[in-house]
């Protein structure tokens, strides 16, 4: 008896502890801030797209041409809106350099960004602001 009523009340924990984990999922859906380990984030606005429509998208390989490539909603939806000429900040988090060419086949005006670096202004920068239209990540 005393046994069951420990088991009963591991049961009710673990319980307890799912609905904790699934709304918890659920607030990671949006990656506005966030660029996960082993991925470079591109973004539509600057800022990582702060206080503007959430377009983005991550890579975890060269791309040599982002004009078949979608913008992702912030709940990782295809918002069926091309990437290509709209990129204006970037979050590199995949371990490597990783550059962004103005044209495609990486080809034209250039910028280059280290792992771990941040750039929520492309304006400034030699790729310019959308202009991106392929990436090429040395690591991968
Ligand atoms: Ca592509
Ligand atoms: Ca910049
Ligand atoms: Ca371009």
């Amino acid at each position: 008896m005393r046994l069951s009523k420990k088991v009963a009340g591991i049961a009710a924990a673990a319980a307890a502890l799912f609905t904790v984990v699934v709304p918890a999922t659920a607030a990671v859906a949006s990656p506005r801030s966030t660029c996960y380990g082993g991925r470079v984030c591109l973004y539509a606005g600057f800022d990582y797209n702060r206080g503007q429509v959430d377009h983005w998208r991550d890579f975890v390989a060269d791309d040599v041409n982002l004009e078949d490539n979608n913008w992702l909603n912030w709940d990782f939806s295809n918002s069926w809106h091309s990437m290509n000429n709209e990129t204006s900040s970037v979050r590199n988090r995949v371990g490597c350099s990783v550059t962004l060419w103005q044209h495609p086949y990486y080809t034209g005006a250039h910028s280059t960004f280290t792992h771990n670096s941040n750039d929520g202004f492309l304006s400034n920068n030699a790729v310019g602001n959308n202009r991106t239209s392929s990436i090429d990540i040395w690591c991968r």
